[in-house]
């Protein structure tokens, strides 16, 4: 969003769970990321980053003005960051407790301040509170993979109406592109997303996004997405 506006920024990355502590420690009101620094304020979350930055620059605007539009693109945002994002951080993490290989895969240009072999070293635990807070139950990601059907169909509707996926992105493509990006490091996923307007979406807001996951998922698991590969071939 900040390139978009072409405001200049320095980036720092977190290491999961350990930045709850951090921001806590840097005076952020709550303990999720994105959180960003401007101007001596302290604004947390992709939607409030997002207004923040329109208050500061309008142009171009990461919000329509025309309250028809603005309605749709805040019901997409909502979608990204209550279903789409929890769903896709829940199969992650499920996948990443049975294997932590991979991890080192998602490291890749992380700016984080400390090798990554050491980080690295502080996986196992990480990746168990990670797959705690973020609910990667068997239960909750067998559900979550039956819903991805209808939410990746939501999204191209979306595209279609062009409440997202336009030339100028806005917040609902910020808060759902990388979230369809990291779902598409799971092999086992890619196939369902790449191809659909979805896919090509995620592709072009977020070109480079590091990582890699074998298959993993049990393949009665993943009937729902197979399907779904099949009617819209
Ligand atoms: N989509 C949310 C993301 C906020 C969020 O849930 N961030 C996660 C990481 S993606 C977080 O910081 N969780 C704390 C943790 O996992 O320790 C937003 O709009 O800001």
């Amino acid at each position: 969003m900040l390139e978009t506006k072409g405001i200049p920024y320095k980036r720092t990355d977190l290491l999961p769970v350990i930045s709850k502590a951090v921001l806590r420690g840097m005076r952020f009101p709550r303990n999720t990321v994105p959180a960003m620094k401007i101007d001596g304020r302290r604004v947390q979350g992709t939607g409030e980053i997002a207004r923040e930055l329109d208050r500061l620059q309008p142009e171009p605007p990461l919000l329509p003005t025309d309250p028809a539009q603005r309605s749709a693109v805040e019901e997409a945002e909502l979608l990204g960051d209550q279903e789409l994002q929890p769903a896709v951080r829940a199969i992650l993490w499920w996948a990443l407790r049975k294997d932590k290989e991979p991890l080192r895969s998602f490291s890749e240009g992380a700016k984080l301040g400390i090798p990554i072999g050491l980080a690295l070293k502080t996986a196992s635990p990480i990746v168990a509170a990670s797959a705690h807070f973020n609910e990667a139950t068997d239960e909750n990601v067998r559900r979550s993979l039956a819903a991805l059907p209808a939410t990746l169909q939501r999204i191209d509707d979306w595209i279609a109406a062009g409440t997202i996926g336009g030339g100028q992105p806005n917040v609902a493509d910020f808060q759902i592109a990388p979230s369809l990006r990291l779902a598409m490091t799971l092999d086992d996923l890619r196939p369902a997303i790449e191809s659909r307007p979805a896919g090509e979406l995620a592709k072009r807001l977020v070109p480079d996004y590091p990582g890699r996951v074998p298959p993993i998922l049990p393949p009665a698991w993943l009937q729902p997405l197979r399907s779904e590969t099949a009617s819209t071939a």
